[in-house]
């Protein structure tokens, strides 16, 4: 249903309207969600792993042409199609990769430590080889990428094993303490820091990332998130880079929503992720 919301709040119209070419290549198949508990710590892998293929296939396909992909999900396990698919394209064309995971959780899960079995909350340590061959295997090489690509903003709900394996793997994390102490400013100059033109921006956006006041339409609402100014802010600074190369919107549940709201905010910021501004910038 996410997909669908963000092209009833208009996004491929919002888009064109900055003289951006978007085609809509439609929803992809795959199994539906058969709402089972886990099995050896992981809930609908074979489900998940066949989504992934599908979603990796598709980015890579859309990057080989020389596009912009933009994958709509469906939860944030989509996360490891997309983003596998980004760091084999880099390998290919000698690029450096920067990987922004917006996001409430640092989905830093595995089996072993997960308190739900939810592989949405798994991606990053799937991306970085902690996971089942069928996710971890998924693109080129093993892992798709290294920890210090990453770099996770607006992160203010980690469990307890999860906490540990975060620390334990170095991540670069811009927790919800640091955007107060420091303002969503700063903590994006150091997220954006040492971008080149050699560089593919990769932004992740969990809608969950936003304060649940603005954004209800998620499953998994976490209190004390970034307000409207300061997602304004993220996106502007990341457009502002020019190096922004892939983008996936996940976890927008317009079954949680008010009137398609949560939609329509990530249709805006989305907006301004491809720079839209108030003024003209020097
Ligand atoms: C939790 C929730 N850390 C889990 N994760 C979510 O189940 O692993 N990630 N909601 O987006
Ligand atoms: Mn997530
Ligand atoms: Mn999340
Ligand atoms: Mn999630």
């Amino acid at each position: 249903m996410g997909p669908e919301a963000l092209r009833v709040a208009g996004l491929k119209e919002r888009l064109q309207a900055h003289a951006i070419d978007v085609h809509d290549l439609g929803n992809l198949s795959g199994p539906s969600n058969p709402w089972l508990p886990p099995v050896d710590g992981y809930r609908h892998l074979a489900e998940v792993a066949h989504w992934n293929r599908q979603v990796h296939e598709a980015v890579y396909a859309s990057l080989a042409r020389g596009h912009l992909p933009i994958m709509l999900g469906g939860d944030h396990c989509l996360g490891i199609g997309s983003v596998s698919a980004v760091a084999r394209h880099c390998r290919a064309q000698g690029l450096k990769l920067r990987v922004l995971w917006l996001d409430a959780h640092a989905d830093f899960n595995t089996s072993a430590i997960t308190p739900s079995g939810n592989i949405h909350g798994m991606p990053v340590a799937c991306l970085c080889g902690h996971g089942p061959a069928e996710l971890v295997n998924i693109g080129d090489v093993v892992p798709a990428i290294s920890p210090k690509v990453i770099r996770q903003v607006g992160i203010r709900s980690v469990d307890a094993g999860e906490k540990r394996f975060v620390h334990q793997q170095d991540l670069e994390v811009f927790d919800m303490r640091y955007i107060d102490e420091m303002g969503m400013r700063h903590a994006m100059e150091l997220a954006l820091a040492t971008l080149d033109d050699k560089t593919h921006l990769h932004v992740s956006f969990d809608v969950d990332f936003l304060d649940p006041d603005i954004a209800p339409g998620v499953a998994t609402t976490v209190p004390g998130g970034p307000t409207y100014r300061e997602a304004q802010l993220c996106m502007e600074m990341i457009a502002d880079t020019g190096r922004l190369a892939s983008l996936d919107v996940v976890e927008l549940n317009p079954a949680f929503d008010l009137r398609n709201k949560t939609a329509e905010l990530a249709v805006d910021l989305i907006e301004s992720l491809f720079g839209k501004s108030t003024l003209m910038r020097k």
